[in-house]
């Protein structure tokens, strides 16, 4: 069975800066402390090592505190990267500066050039289709742009909506395999995901949804313990990774990295 969706030979992460401090948050929580973020970062790195993929591990950007949340500012599929256009204004120009690590491990790079906005926390792409929440950040015009870049990759994009104040489509979803998503009651219940087999994450743990399928790995945030056990027993080889301070800026583990296997001409 092909799992393009989640076998992956490559990753791309970048630091968080001191900036990171003064990342965007819908509430504030506390200031991340960068020592702890540094070293649930590391953590995360070695993790994705741990399957086998090559990560580009970029320096941080200090101009710009939500940076290290480099999902935002790319799609990776095999054919090829679209780099998009963070709707957050302070995120704007991050995704600019990945462009050029793109064009290193890809031969085909394109661009959302706007009006509309999009962002990867938004996307989420499974075997058969690539699934986009509008949200805050991702409007119909930015869906749009992408669902006519990537049909000439033969993708099909499907819009939905992500919940109210849900920050992106995929703060309540992940993809654990061909055919499973792991999601939150509130995203499941909106009928999005008819023909897939669906994990509820536990009640009170919702910050656990979002979650990666790297390779052989589920990597899951640590101390949501009864969606941790329900993923186990599903079958998955589950290992977590500290997320505290990454939390406190609504990041998880999606947000860390951008994955993908670039087919190189
Ligand atoms: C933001 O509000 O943009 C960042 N503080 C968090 C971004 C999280 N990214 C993601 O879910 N893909």
């Amino acid at each position: 069975m092909s799992n393009r969706s989640y076998s992956f030979t490559h990753a791309i992460t970048r630091k968080p800066g001191k900036s990171a401090v003064d990342g965007l948050r819908a509430v504030d929580t506390g200031t991340p402390d960068l020592d702890t973020f540094l070293s649930h970062h590391a953590d995360y790195i070695a993790a994705l090592k741990a399957t086998g993929a090559v990560v580009t591990e970029l320096e941080a950007l200090e101009d710009f505190p939500d940076s290290v949340f480099v999902e935002d500012t790319a799609l990776c599929l095999q054919e090829g990267a679209v780099v998009l256009r963070p709707g957050a204004p302070t995120r704007l120009k991050e995704a600019e500066a990945m462009a050029p690590t793109l064009r290193e491990l890809y031969d085909e790079v394109l661009t959302i050039e706007g009006p509309g906005h999009i962002e990867g926390g938004d996307i989420l792409t499974t075997e058969t289709e690539i699934l986009v929440g509008t949200s805050a950040r991702t409007d119909d015009a930015g869906i749009k742009e992408l669902a006519g870049l990537v049909a000439q990759w033969g993708y099909k994009v499907r819009k939905l909506n992500t919940p109210e104040g849900v920050l992106h489509f995929k703060t309540d979803c992940s993809l654990l395999d061909e055919n499973t998503i792991l999601s939150t009651r509130r995203l499941a219940d909106a009928g999005c995901f008819e023909g897939y087999n669906v994990i509820l994450v536990a009640d009170g743990e919702e910050a656990c949804a979002n979650t990666i399928r790297f390779n052989e790995k589920v990597i899951m945030p640590a101390g949501f313990p009864k969606t941790e056990q329900a993923v186990r027993e599903a079958g998955y080889d589950v290992v977590t990774v500290g997320n505290s301070e990454a939390a406190k800026l609504d990041g998880g583990m999606s947000c860390l990295s951008l994955r993908f296997s670039p087919i190189k001409k």
